[in-house]
């Protein structure tokens, strides 16, 4: 509760059974500020940056924040030494408001002092009063304010991940992967890591990102496609990965990276992309239900949004019937043979959410010759494939389908979409000696965490955006 356990409190830095190196203290005696209201009043240490300053005549407060929280520190100012002859208490406390006058924000401060629970108090209903303050390191004049462009903040996002906004995308996304690590884990799936260095392409030759490989070149995978297909034919059932994907896009969306998170999936013995959609679906109300337990109040507090846990089974439309719907709302998709563009994506979802009041759609029934060679067909209708993309407010955020395991056809459905069966051939050897029918899907963490939490660009919710025009920091 407190972050002092009984074992660590007992035995001093580098002392007892467990010797730790110094330095180490302070992470046991802390107390996390979301900690404070549990505890009684008394003695404290918190530990963290300084937020704002209030100086005034007679009284001093600090905001503190650390990464759980903000608390009020108090300090009754000294502004005199007594000429007469002073005592050392009250030097002491000359000293201390010295110091905190002087104090920058941003400045990261170790203090002691009292805890006092006091409901007057705006800032969570408790203060600390003030006895000890060490300057850990100072901070210079910060270079972004609240009103500062996105492309300012992302320069110095270090700093811009100090709100608590920001601070609790990342908390979010940990409780939403971790809730997905458990529901694989728990039914017995494998996770896997699949290599980012590639002799081919590992989705098509556009947006490859090549690089020099010693003597020759290599690729950065733009997804873990073919070695997540690959753990099939070796018999792991089904894997799960999280890693990174690369894509040379050019373009300057507010959907689009260069390196982006790919969220997994690929399972065997299935009889149809069906089966993959009722996994994904159960996958992310088991995302979103931690994430609702967890997060939800302070998501409506800082973000005003309410995350809900969507009901099963999501709406499914085909992709076909769905240009007729946005049509019929008199946006015409341009290009009849075309996937969606952004504004069907956006207005299919309009649909559903007006008709069904839901915030996902299933798009099905996507033409082949809009889809991956490995992409398997419909039987007995070649023209569609097994496969949907998932729409999720108004954008895509996953493609998914059952992959043709035939390698006949898996040569041939190669060879009608250009490519060479010789530098597939690693891949296609993986059909050759014995593969159980499968599909998955890849979704976006970024895109995903951007339309739970309502942001404009996914660039707010990557921890370090890589775009066209940015590799630093
Ligand atoms: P796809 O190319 O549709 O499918 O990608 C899957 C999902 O990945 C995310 N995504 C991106 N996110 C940010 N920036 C980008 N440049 C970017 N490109 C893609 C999107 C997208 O829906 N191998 C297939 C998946 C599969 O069939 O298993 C694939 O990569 O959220």
């Amino acid at each position: 509760m407190s972050g002092r356990s009984g074992a660590d409190a007992a035995s001093p830095a580098g002392r007892g059974p467990n010797p730790r190196p110094v330095g180490w203290a302070l992470v046991n005696t802390r107390t996390l500020v979301k900690q404070l209201a549990a505890r009684p009043d008394g003695p404290v240490t918190v530990a963290g940056w300084v937020e704002t300053v209030r100086d005034q005549k007679k009284v001093q407060f600090i905001i503190l924040r650390d990464e759980s929280g903000a608390v009020q520190l108090v300090n009754p100012a000294v502004r005199e030494l007594d000429p007469e002859g002073v005592s050392v208490g009250a030097a002491e406390a000359f000293a201390l408001t010295e110091q905190i006058s002087a104090l920058g924000h941003g400045t990261f401060i170790t203090v002691t002092g009292q805890l006092k629970h006091d409901e007057r108090v705006k800032l969570g209903g408790l203060e600390v009063k003030l006895e000890t303050l060490e300057v850990v390191t100072e901070a210079e004049e910060t270079p972004i304010a609240a009103d500062s462009s996105l492309d300012k903040r992302m320069d110095w996002r270090f700093l811009d991940l100090r709100h608590p906004k920001q601070n609790l995308i990342f908390r979010v996304q940990t409780t939403f992967l971790h809730a997905l690590r458990t529901y694989w884990v728990e039914r017995d799936w494998v996770e896997i890591q699949t290599p980012k260095l590639m002799a081919s392409a590992s989705e098509s030759r556009a947006e490859l990102f090549e690089l020099g490989y010693f003597e020759g070149k290599a690729y950065l995978a733009q997804s873990p496609q073919f070695f997540k297909q690959m753990a099939q034919p070796a018999g792991l059932g089904r894997v799960f990965e999280v890693g990174p994907a690369f894509r040379a896009d050019p373009s300057f969306t507010s959907r689009h990276a260069t390196e982006f998170t790919s969220i997994d999936a690929e399972m065997s013995w299935i009889d149809s992309h069906e089966d993959v959609m009722a996994m994904h679906e159960e996958l992310l109300v088991a995302g979103f239900t931690a994430v609702v337990a967890k997060h939800a109040d302070e998501i409506r507090e800082l973000f005003g949004v309410e995350v809900t846990v969507p009901a099963t089974p999501f709406p499914r439309i085909p992709l076909a019937e769905a240009k007729e719907i946005v049509a019929s709302r008199g946006y015409v998709v341009p290009r009849a043979d075309a996937d969606m563009d952004p504004e069907g994506e956006r207005q299919i979802s309009a649909y559903v959410k007006e008709t069904y009041g839901h915030d996902f759609v299933f798009l099905t029934d996507y033409a082949s010759s809009i889809r991956p060679f490995y992409h398997m067909r419909r039987e007995g209708d070649p023209g569609i494939t097994n496969s949907y993309d998932l729409i999720y407010n108004g954008v895509e955020i996953s493609t998914g389908a059952q992959r043709e395991h035939r390698i006949d056809i898996l040569v041939e459905q190669a060879k009608e979409k250009g490519l060479d069966p010789e530098e597939l051939g690693f891949y296609l050897d993986f059909f050759r000696y014995g593969v159980p029918p499968h599909g998955g899907f890849g979704m976006g963490l970024a895109r995903l965490l951007m339309l739970m939490l309502d942001e404009h660009s996914i660039r707010e919710t990557t921890y370090l955006f890589r775009g066209p025009t940015r590799l630093l920091p």
